[in-house]
């Protein structure tokens, strides 16, 4: 089966991909639509950028920015997923009243202790994302012993943890957190590692697009990388991830289209 494709909708003044070309939930709404043209197959809104060295950014503010996306998008009759990207359980509730149907936490529940609670009571479910650190200073010095086995257990235990809360176990997913306080060769050591993460039973997410580990490889500017963020989706087809979490929607459902008619079973 192809991997889902999951446009990613940035509500932010500084995400590193996109640089705040969508800001207003008007520039949001109108963005996201085209993704659902392009094919996107679910949606991720997200009002806090987590790119390596951003603000923080207070949780009335965060939702005044994702939930009139996600209400706007059901007025119009989006049926797809509508993911919201967010470490707080206040956001996280008001997108889910608004229609939005999986909570996108980089910090897994972690960073706040409501969260996986606020998932199960609302039939939500969850990605937890594994990171070292926190945005602010997550890339100065990532160290592991053994990246992908640490990764993988941290991402087992806490989707033990959201199975506890009450979250639907097949609604559950894992995601290594690529370029979330880890060097260039951690990112490579967990993409190469994809089955590992697959095995686990959990459906997998990854989320490569644009990201910097493609401009150290391919030595291009974050918006010349879609080739580099295609070699990653083709590579997390070929592993069975589940989704895969991209800027360019439409180029990907094409690779993944062609990939899935000429790979062999
Ligand atoms: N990456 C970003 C934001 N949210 N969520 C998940 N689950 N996985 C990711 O890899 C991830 C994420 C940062 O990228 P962006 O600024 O392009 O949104």
């Amino acid at each position: 089966m192809r991997p889902l494709v999951v446009g990613i909708v940035n509500v932010t003044p500084d995400s590193f991909s996109d640089g705040g070309q969508h800001a207003t939930p008007q520039a949001a709404v109108a963005h996201a639509l085209a993704l659902v043209e392009e094919g996107a197959d679910a949606l991720d809104v997200g009002g806090e950028s987590t790119r390596p060295g951003a603000t923080p950014v207070p949780a009335d503010e965060e939702a005044a920015r994702v939930v009139p996306v996600v209400a706007a998008l059901r007025e119009r009759g989006v049926a797809l997923p509508v993911f919201v990207d967010t470490r707080k359980a206040a956001v996280a509730a008001a997108a889910l009243a608004a229609g939005a149907t999986m909570v996108n936490d980089v910090s897994a529940g972690l960073d706040d202790p409501a969260m996986l609670a606020t998932a199960a009571r609302a039939g939500a479910g969850v990605v937890l994302m594994h990171k070292q650190g926190d945005p602010a200073t997550m890339q100065r010095a990532p160290r592991y012993g053994d990246v992908v086995e640490e990764v993988l257990a941290h991402l087992v235990a806490r989707a033990d943890a959201a199975q506890a809360a009450g979250v639907p176990p097949e609604r559950i997913w894992v995601d290594p957190g690529i370029g979330f306080g880890k060097t260039f060769a951690h990112n490579e050591a967990l993409l190469r590692a994809l089955e590992r993460f697959v095995a686990t039973g959990r459906p997998v997410l990854l989320g490569a697009s644009r990201k910097a580990f493609l401009g150290a490889i391919t030595g291009r500017p974050v918006l010349e990388r879609l080739a580099g963020s295609l070699a990653c989706a083709a590579r997390a087809a070929q592993a069975g991830v589940r989704a895969v979490r991209v800027h360019d929607v439409a180029a990907t459902v094409d690779l993944l289209a062609v990939l899935d008619r000429v790979a062999p079973p």
